[in-house]
């Protein structure tokens, strides 16, 4: 499904009045923000709104709730009985995590960008040219103010939307950055958000052991498919003896990708539930979506991820590495 009614979508939130807003596991900051702006934007039509991630974000990402409070699939509070359930940035409800089972069938609306979205909500609206679902929250912002819901976006709602926009685009990088997300954002810096310190906090700072691991990442790079791929393959033991964290490792597949002449960058990893997660990213032409979703993953056409089950992340990397090379020849 692609369709995006920003008409519907506003219909369906303002004859509403109690809220729960989710996104997926492992969030990202497109995955904060788009939830943190939707969540001040209805309150300030009125609404009552809860928050809830099936883990906690990022430390280095919390900066972007700018203190709205969230809870886990630990800290779920069951008492709360929202009339409508909102899913942000899933494509789908495996994204959910932890709170599948329980929240993935009572979803009432999906807002998304992910070109291989698995409709699993009652309604879906999926906008696959979007740089993010923080920007499509921005289109349902601006039908608010038209419709007289809210006064104005002020920077309350800006801040969050901004940093997610500029978190999914790679600060304005990637190919998904159109001439609508600059508009956005030139509205957006309107209200007066420090867009500096945002882009300094989402990519100019880094903890100790974020670039400790970068340095590992990068020592374990190889190249392939005659200089056209690269791979970082990080097993858990060198990660545990590096005294780090696989969230440490997020960029490794970016590191990947940075490889001049690499048009595919591949990050592999071993998942908590034993199986091997790989992380694809792709700089011109290549589909790396098509590649995912044989493995039932997916996301987008420059990044995609997606499973594979194999005896050890090694067999994991060949089978990976061999798709690429298919994908490239
Ligand atoms: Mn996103």
């Amino acid at each position: 499904m692609d369709t995006r009614d920003i008409n519907t979508i506003c219909d369906r939130l303002l004859s509403h009045n109690s809220f729960l807003l989710i996104s997926h596991k492992n969030p990202d900051g497109d995955a904060v923000g788009s939830t943190a702006s939707l969540a001040r934007l209805l309150e300030k039509a009125g609404k009552t709104v809860k928050i809830v991630y099936p883990e906690n974000p990022a430390e280095r990402l919390k900066f972007i709730l700018a203190g709205h409070g969230y809870m886990t699939a630990e800290t779920f509070d069951t008492t709360y009985t929202p009339d409508y359930i909102v899913s942000l940035d899933c494509a789908a409800a495996t994204r959910f995590g932890k709170l599948e089972e329980m929240l993935a069938p009572s979803t009432d609306l999906s807002v998304d960008h992910h070109m291989s979205n698995s409709p699993f909500a009652k309604e879906t609206f999926t906008d696959a040219k979007a740089c993010a679902t923080s920007e499509i929250v921005y289109d349902i912002a601006e039908e608010f103010v038209s419709r007289g819901a809210v006064a104005k976006i002020d920077a309350d709602i800006a801040y969050p939307m901004y940093a997610g926009i500029a978190s999914d685009t790679g600060n304005f990088k990637y190919s998904s950055t159109s001439s609508h997300t600059f508009n956005v954002c030139a509205k957006l810096l309107e209200t007066g958000i420090d867009h500096a310190e945002i882009s300094r906090l989402l990519f100019d700072s880094a903890s100790l052991s974020k670039l400790r691991a970068e340095a590992i990442a990068a020592s374990k790079l190889r190249v392939f498919a005659d200089g056209k791929a690269a791979i970082i393959v990080v097993p858990e033991k060198d990660v545990l003896q590096a005294g780090l964290k696989y969230e440490d490792f997020d960029d490794a597949v970016n590191i990947a990708r940075k490889v001049a002449g690499v048009e595919i960058g591949a990050y592999v990893r071993t998942a908590d539930t034993g199986e091997h997660k790989i992380s694809l990213r792709s700089n011109n032409y290549a589909n790396v979506s098509a590649i995912c979703e044989k493995y039932s993953g997916g996301g987008h056409l420059r990044a995609s991820g997606c499973t594979i089950k194999a005896d050890s992340i090694e067999i994991a990397a060949d089978i990976i590495i061999k798709e690429i090379e298919e994908a490239l020849a």
